[in-house]
C-alpha cells in the first residue's frame, strides 16, 4: 500500500482520517500546511498528513532513535506559531525547518500514544513544545501548561499564547536577593552543596560584587578542612580583594570566627563539598554549622547535573534548611529548564545563577527576566 496522504482542515482531522483508514497504530511520516494556491485558490488553508500502516513502518527502536536525533539536533526549534505563507526565502526556510520538527514530533506522538488532543488541534504549539523540552523543561510540565492554558479560554495570537504558556510554566520560580535588605546586624551566609559545583567561585564572585559595587564590608570564612588547598583558594580571592578571611575547622572555631567578624556587614562562609550520599561527612558539616543561629545557608547546585541527581542532592542537603538556591554552570548545558522542575520539587527561592568561571562577571541576581533569558535566550521567553 505504501505512503498515503490525507488532507483536512486541521491536523487533528487529518490524523483522525489516518487512524480510520490505516488503524490507530499507523505511523505519521510528515505533516504540511497546504496554502491557498493555484489548485486551491478560494479555499481555506488545508493540512496534509502522510502516513504508513503499522505493518509497513520500521521497527520502533529505529523510530525512537530518529526522533531523538532530530530533537537533539534542534530540528524542532524554529519559531512556533508561524502559519502564514512565507513571504521571503528566509521565512520559507524557517517554515520548512518547522515542518521537519513537527513531522518528527508527530512521529513521537504516534509511537508514544500521543499528546493531549489540545496539541494536535493547535499545531503551532508543537514547535513551542519541542523548544521547551529541548531546553530541559519536562514534557509533562509543558503538556499540563498547554492543557491548563487551553482550558482557561480562547487562545489569542500565537505570541500571546506562548507568553501565557511560559507564565504557567514559570509559576514554580520564586526569586530573592538575600543581601538586598539593609540588615541591622551582620549577615552570615553559608554556601553548601555537592563537590565541585562552584561554591568557592560563587563566594568569590559575590564577595567582589558586594564589596566593590555595593560597598559592603565583607568577610570570608572557610570551614573546608577536607580538601588540601581549600582554605588557600579562598584566601587567595580574599587577598586579591583585600578582604579578611579566617579558617574554621570545628564548631568552636566557627563560633570564634563569627565573633571576630561581627562588625562586618556580610560574612560569606565556604564549606567543603561532598557527595550527598556520604552520610558521615554530611553529619560532620551539620555539626560544624549547626547551632549558629544567625547563619543562613544557601544550596549551590550545578545545572549541568541530571534531573534525578539534582533532586536527590537537593533532598539530602535540605537538612541544612537552606533559604535559597544558587544554580551554577548554566553555561555548561542546554538543559537549563531542569531548574524549573527543581524549584518545584523542593520549594525554595532562587537567589543567584552563574554562567561561567570569570570572577566576578559570571554571576547574576536571579529574577524572572534573567532566568527567562538564560533558559530561552529572550527576555520575554519563547518568541
Ligand atoms: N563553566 C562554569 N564553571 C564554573 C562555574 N562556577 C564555577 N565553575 C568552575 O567549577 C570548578 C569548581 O569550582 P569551585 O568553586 O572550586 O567548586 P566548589 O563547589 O567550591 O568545589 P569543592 O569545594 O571542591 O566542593 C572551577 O573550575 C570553577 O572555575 C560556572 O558557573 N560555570
Ligand atoms: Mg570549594
Amino acid at each position: 500500500m505504501g505512503v498515503r496522504n490525507y488532507k483536512a482542515k486541521s491536523i487533528a482531522e487529518a490524523v483522525r482520517k489516518v487512524k480510520a483508514d490505516l488503524g490507530s497504530d499507523a505511523m505519521i511520516l510528515s505533516t504540511r500546511q497546504v496554502p491557498k494556491g493555484f489548485k486551491n485558490p478560494y479555499g481555506s488553508d488545508m493540512f496534509e498528513v502522510s502516513a504508513l500502516s503499522a505493518q509497513e513502518a520500521p521497527p520502533a527502536g529505529e523510530r525512537d532513535q530518529a526522533f531523538a536525533d532530530a530533537l537533539l539536533s534542534g530540528a524542532a526549534s524554529s519559531r512556533p506559531g508561524s502559519q502564514a505563507p512565507a513571504a521571503s526565502e528566509v521565512c520559507w526556510q524557517a517554515l520548512q525547518s518547522e515542518l521537519v520538527g513537527i513531522r518528527e514530533l508527530l512521529a513521537l506522538l504516534n509511537i508514544g500514544g500521543g499528546l493531549p488532543d489540545t496539541i494536535l488541534q493547535h499545531p503551532q504549539w508543537l514547535g513551542l513544545y519541542a523548544r521547551l523540552v529541548r531546553a530541559g523543561v519536562s514534557g509533562q510540565r509543558v503538556r499540563s501548561a498547554i492543557q491548563h492554558f487551553s482550558e482557561a479560554g480562547a487562545p489569542p495570537d500565537a505570541a500571546g499564547a506562548a507568553q501565557q504558556i511560559m507564565t504557567e510554566i514559570l509559576k514554580p520560580i520564586v526569586t530573592c536577593d538575600p543581601f538586598a535588605a539593609a540588615a541591622s546586624g551582620p549577615q552570615f551566609a553559608a554556601f553548601v552543596g555537592p563537590t565541585g559545583v562552584g561554591k568557592t567561585t560563587t563566594i568569590a564572585k559575590l564577595a567582589a560584587e558586594l564589596s566593590l559595587k555595593a560597598k559592603k564590608r565583607v568577610g570570608l570564612i572557610s570551614v573546608d578542612s577536607f580538601r588540601i588547598g581549600a582554605v588557600e583558594q579562598l584566601k587567595t580571592y580574599a587577598a586579591i580583594m583585600g578582604l579578611p578571611c579566617l579558617p574554621a575547622f570545628s564548631h568552636q572555631d566557627l563560633r570564634l570566627a563569627v565573633e571576630k567578624m561581627a562588625r562586618l556587614d556580610i560574612i560569606l562562609i565556604d564549606t567543603a563539598g561532598h557527595s550527598h550520599l556520604d552520610e558521615e561527612r554530611m553529619q560532620q558539616l551539620q555539626a560544624v554549622l549547626g547551632g549558629h543561629g544567625p547563619i543562613a545557608s544557601h544550596l549551590v547546585l550545578s545545572t549541568a547535573t541530571n534531573r534525578l541527581d539534582l533532586q536527590e542532592a537537593a533532598t539530602r542537603f535540605a537538612v541544612f534548611s537552606p533559604c535559597s538556591y544558587v544554580f551554577t554552570k548554566l553555561d555548561e548545558t542546554r538543559q537549563r529548564g531542569v531548574i524549573i522542575d527543581q524549584a518545584e520539587t523542593l520549594r525554595l527561592p532562587i537567589s543567584f545563577i552563574t554562567t561561567g568561571q570569570k570572577v566576578p562577571e559570571d554571576i547574576h541576581p536571579a529574577t524572572r527576566q534573567t532566568i527567562l533569558r538564560q533558559l530561552f535566550g529572550t527576555p520575554g521567553g519563547v518568541s
